[in-house]
C-alpha cells in the first residue's frame, strides 16, 4: 500500500523509479520527435507515456512479479531509413513491444524488422493499407486505414461538396500518395472528374507553381494527401492565389497545428477527415483530453488517444498471457477486446482495427468541427 502511494506521488511529480523486486519491461515508442511534424510525434509519445503511467499506477503483476513498464522513445525523423535504424536499436535494447511508428512511410519498412525479431508492433496512426497486407504476424494498428478513408474523402468531395471537378495533390509519401490514389478511385466511382493531379514533397513549403497549374484547371475541390506541416501553408497559398475551390485533406491535416499554420485562410470551405471518431464522441475522449492536458500542459493534436490504446493493447495482452515474452503474449494480442479511449479495441485477422470509423470535419468557430 505504502509502495503504491509512493509510486502515485512520484508520478504526480513526473518522477519514475523501479523497486529492486520489480520486473522492468521496456516498451518502444517511435515517431518523429524532430522536424516539421514533431508536434504529432510528441503527441503519439505522450499518449503512450500516459498509458504506461496508468499501468504502473495499477501495480500490475505478471508471472507473480510486480511489473514496472518503461517507455523507450525513439525519433525516426519521419524518414524511412532512420525508421529502420531506430527499429533495430529497439530490438537490440530488447523492448517487448513497439507503439509506432507514426508515418506509414517509416512504419512499413520498420515492420519487417519487428516481424523478423518476433516483437509485436501496434501503430496508432499509420493508415496506408499495405502495412497490414504484408502477411506479418504481430503487426497491428488502432486506426482505420486509407481504403476506408479515401473512399469517404472521394465520395464527400463529389457528393458532399458537389465537387464534380476535383484536383488532387499529394506529398509522395506512402501515406499521402496512398490516400490520394484511394481518393481518386472514389471520386471517379462517384461520377466526378480529376481535373489535375500534382505532387510535392513532405519537406516543401512553397506550392505556388503547382497551385498555379491547378488554378487553370478551375476545380470545385482541391484534395491534399499529406500532413499538416504542408497542408496549412498550402491552404494559405490557395487563398493568396485567389482560388475559390473548397479544400479537403485527410487525418494528417486534421490537427490544431494545421489551423495555426493556415491562419486567416481558414474558412468554412476547409474540411478534413479523421480515421476515427471525434475526441468528444470517443467513449473515454473527454476524460482523456482533460488528463492529457493536465499531465503534459497541452491538448491532444491527433493520435495520442490511439497511441494510448495501442500501448494498453500490448499491456492487456501481456496480462492475459501472464507473460511479457512476445511469443507468449502475441496470441493474446490477436484476440484483445477491450473498451479503449477511442472505442472497442480488437483486431481483424490482418491486424487492422475492427469497427474502424471515418469522420468528416469542417472548420468552424476556430476548430475542426465534426459534421
Ligand atoms: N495517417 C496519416 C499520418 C500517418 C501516416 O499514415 O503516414
Amino acid at each position: 500500500m505504502k509502495k503504491s502511494l509512493l509510486a502515485l506521488a512520484a508520478l504526480g511529480l513526473g518522477i519514475s523509479f523501479a523497486y529492486a523486486e520489480d520486473m522492468v519491461v521496456k516498451i518502444g515508442s517511435v515517431a518523429p520527435l524532430t522536424g516539421s511534424i514533431s508536434h504529432l510525434g510528441k503527441d503519439n509519445e505522450n499518449g503512450a507515456l500516459l498509458a504506461i503511467e496508468d499501468a504502473n499506477a495499477k501495480g500490475i503483476k505478471i508471472g507473480g512479479k510486480p511489473v514496472k513498464f518503461e517507455l523507450m522513445g525513439e525519433d525516426d525523423q519521419a524518414d524511412p531509413r532512420t525508421g529502420t535504424t531506430v527499429a533495430q536499436r529497439l530490438m537490440d535494447a530488447e523492448v517487448k513491444g513497439v507503439v509506432g511508428h507514426l508515418n506509414s512511410g517509416t512504419t512499413i519498412p520498420a515492420s519487417r524488422i519487428y516481424h523478423q525479431a518476433g516483437v509485436p508492433m501496434v501503430s496508432p496512426s499509420a493508415t496506408n493499407p499495405k502495412l497490414t497486407q504484408q502477411g506479418y504476424e504481430g503487426i497491428f494498428r488502432t486506426i482505420a486505414n486509407d481504403i476506408q478513408q479515401g473512399s469517404v474523402v472521394g465520395n464527400f468531395a463529389v457528393k458532399g461538396l458537389s465537387g464534380g471537378k476535383v484536383a488532387i495533390i499529394d506529398d509522395r509519401t506512402a501515406y499521402g500518395q496512398g490516400l490520394a490514389d484511394e481518393t481518386e478511385k472514389a471520386v471517379k466511382a462517384a461520377g466526378g472528374e480529376i481535373v489535375a493531379r500534382e505532387f510535392t514533397t513532405d519537406k516543401s513549403t512553397d506550392f505556388m507553381a503547382i497551385l498555379t497549374k491547378i488554378k487553370a484547371a478551375n476545380p470545385d475541390v482541391i484534395m491534399f494527401g499529406g500532413m499538416d506541416a504542408q497542408g496549412g501553408p498550402m491552404l494559405k497559398q490557395i487563398k493568396q492565389l485567389g482560388i475559390g475551390a473548397k479544400f479537403v485533406t485527410g487525418d494528417g491535416g486534421c490537427s490544431p497545428e494545421f489551423i495555426k499554420l493556415a491562419g486567416d485562410a481558414m474558412s468554412a470551405n476547409a474540411y478534413c477527415t479523421m480515421a476515427g471518431v471525434p475526441l468528444d464522441k470517443m467513449p473515454g475522449g473527454k476524460d482523456f483530453n482533460a488528463r492529457f492536458e493536465k499531465r503534459f500542459g497541452t491538448g491532444v493534436q491527433i493520435y495520442a488517444p490511439y497511441a494510448y490504446d495501442a500501448t494498453m493493447a500490448i499491456i492487456n495482452a501481456m496480462v492475459a498471457a501472464d507473460s511479457v515474452d512476445p511469443e507468449d503474449y502475441l496470441p493474446e494480442l490477436k484476440k484483445v477486446s477491450f473498451e479503449g479511449v477511442t472505442g472497442n479495441i480488437s483486431f481483424d485477422d490482418k491486424g487492422d482495427i475492427e469497427e474502424g470509423a471515418v469522420t468528416v470535419y469542417q472548420y468552424k468557430d476556430g476548430k475542426w468541427d465534426a459534421m
